[in-house]
C-alpha cells in the first residue's frame, strides 16, 4: 500500500474548500480536509511544495509514523497552517486504512461507544422575535440543542447572527450564516463590549421563559472579552443554565481561565483556533475548561485529535469538536466518526453545508432526531466528485474583523 499520487483539490462550491486526496499503488483513496477559514491558499502551498514530494513512496499504512516525520522534520512545528496540512494527511491516510481494512474509521479506533452523536445548530437573530423564530425552526429540523446568539441594540452587524436564520437555512441553500465574506477585503464589523454584557442576559431569560429549561443553550463570546468581563458573563448567565459559554477570552493566555474560573460555574468551551496539545496543556490539567473545540482538521487530524481529548478524558473534560460550515464534509466525517469511539464525547457542533458542497462531496452519514452518525462506508465515508469540484473555482474570501467606537482594532 505505497502512496503513488497526492493532488491538492481547492474548490469553492458555496464556500472555499481544500482537500488532499491521496491514491495507493493498488488504488485505494483517501480525503483529508485542510480548510482554513481565509487563509486557504497558505495549506495548499505547504502542502504541494512541501509535502505532497515527502508523501509519494511512503507505506500509506503507517499513519502514526508519518505524522511523527511530517510533524519533526519541519523542524518548524505547530501553527495552523502546518497543522491543517498534518490533519489532511492524517485523515486521508485514515481513509485509506478503513477502506483495506473494510471497515468504517470508527470501528478502527476502538468502535462505538455510543448509538449516535448529539449535535447543536445556530439559531440567531437581529431582535428576540428573530431569534425565536430561528430556535424554532432548528428545533422542526430535529435540533436538541441549540446555540444562541442575537444582535446587540446600537451594533451594527455581529458575529453569528445570520441574515435569514430560518428557512433558507434549514434548507441549506444559503450561506448566509458565514462569516467568510467573498471579496477583496474583510468586513468591517463593530464592537461594543459593555452593551454586549449588559444585553446577552436578557436574551437568556427572555428565551428560558419562552422554551423552558430543559432546552440544552450553548453561546459564543467569540474571543472578545478580557477574563474579568468574562467572568461577570459567565456569572450573569448562571441562572440560565448554559450547556456552555465558549471562547470567552481569546485564551492564547491559558492562565486568564483561572479567574474566570473562580467566579462561575457556566461550563467553558475552548479550543477552535488551537493547533495541538501544547495550546490546552495548562487548561486541561488545571481544570479550566470542561469541552475541547478543536476540529480535527485544525488540530492535526485524528491521531493528535485523539491524544488530546485522552488527556482531557483523565480530568473529566469532554469534546466539543468544531463544526461550521467552514469544516468541509471530509473534516466533519472524521470529527463523527472520532466522537463515536472515545468515550469523553460531548456534543458535536452541526451546521449544515450547501446543496452545491454536498454534490461536490458524497456523503454517508446520517441525521436523525439531533444525533448525527458517520456511516458504515469503509473508511471516512466520503468521496469527492472531481467533475463537480472543478466547476468551482476558488474565490478570495475573508472573515471579518471589529473595530471599537474609537476606531481600535478589537478580536473578532
Ligand atoms: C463556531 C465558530 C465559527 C468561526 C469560524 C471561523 O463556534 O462555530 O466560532 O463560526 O467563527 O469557523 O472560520
Ligand atoms: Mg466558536
Amino acid at each position: 500500500m505505497i502512496i503513488d499520487r497526492a493532488e491538492v483539490v481547492v474548490t469553492s462550491p458555496d464556500r472555499n474548500f481544500v482537500t488532499l486526496k491521496l491514491t495507493t499503488d493498488d488504488g485505494l483513496t483517501g480525503l483529508g480536509d485542510a480548510t482554513l477559514n481565509g487563509r486557504e491558499m497558505a495549506v495548499v502551498a505547504y502542502l504541494a511544495d512541501h509535502v505532497v514530494p515527502l508523501l509519494i513512496g511512503r507505506d500509506a499504512h503507517r499513519i502514526e509514523d508519518t505524522w511523527q516525520f511530517l510533524y519533526r522534520s519541519a523542524y518548524w512545528r505547530r501553527g495552523p497552517v502546518t497543522m491543517a496540512a498534518i490533519a489532511a494527511v492524517d485523515m486521508a491516510l485514515w481513509d485509506i486504512k478503513g477502506k483495506a481494512a473494510g471497515m468504517p474509521v470508527y470501528q478502527l479506533l476502538g468502535g462505538a461507544s455510543r448509538n449516535g452523536l448529539l449535535a447543536y445548530g445556530h439559531a440567531s437573530g437581529k431582535t428576540t422575535d428573530e431569534l425565536f423564530d430561528s430556535i424554532r425552526s432548528h428545533q422542526e429540523q430535529g435540533y436538541r440543542a441549540i446555540r444562541v446568539q442575537t444582535g446587540v441594540p446600537g451594533l451594527k452587524s455581529i458575529y453569528g447572527i445570520a441574515s435569514n436564520a430560518t428557512y433558507e437555512a434549514m434548507e441549506g441553500v444559503r450561506y448566509d450564516h458565514e462569516p467568510a465574506q467573498r471579496g477583496a477585503l474583510p468586513a468591517e464589523e463593530d464592537w461594543d463590549t459593555r452593551a454586549y454584557l449588559r444585553h446577552v442576559p436578557t436574551v437568556f431569560e427572555a428565551v428560558r421563559n419562552e422554551f423552558g429549561s430543559e432546552l440544552p443553550l450553548l453561546h459564543d463570546a467569540h474571543h472578545r472579552l478580557t477574563p474579568i468581563q468574562a467572568a461577570q458573563l459567565g456569572k450573569s448567565l448562571e441562572p440560565y443554565d448554559l450547556f456552555w459559554l465558549e471562547d470567552v477570552t481569546p485564551a492564547e493566555n491559558q492562565e486568564a481561565l483561572r479567574l474566570v474560573r473562580q467566579h462561575t460555574t457556566t461550563p467553558l468551551a475552548i479550543g477552535e483556533i488551537f493547533n495541538t496539545v501544547w495550546d490546552y496543556q495548562q487548561i486541561i490539567r488545571e481544570q479550566l475548561i470542561d469541552y475541547v473545540r478543536s476540529a480535527v482538521t485544525h488540530t492535526g487530524g485524528i491521531s493528535h485529535l485523539k491524544k488530546v481529548l485522552d488527556y482531557a478524558a483523565q480530568y473529566q473534560i469532554k469534546s466539543g469538536m468544531h463544526g461550521p460550515t467552514d469544516i468541509s464534509p471530509v473534516g466533519m466525517a472524521a470529527a463523527m466518526h472520532l466522537g463515536l469511539a472515545i468515550h469523553n464525547f460531548g456534543i458535536q457542533e452541526y451546521m449544515r453545508h450547501g446543496a452545491k458542497t454536498d454534490q461536490v462531496f458524497q456523503q454517508s452519514f446520517t441525521w436523525e432526531n439531533g444525533f448525527l452518525h458517520p456511516g458504515n462506508n469503509p473508511g471516512l465515508g466520503v468521496e469527492l466528485d472531481l467533475d463537480e469540484s472543478g466547476k468551482y473555482p476558488y474565490v478570495q474570501a475573508y472573515l471579518p474583523f471589529n473595530r471599537l467606537a474609537d476606531g481600535t482594532v478589537h478580536d473578532w
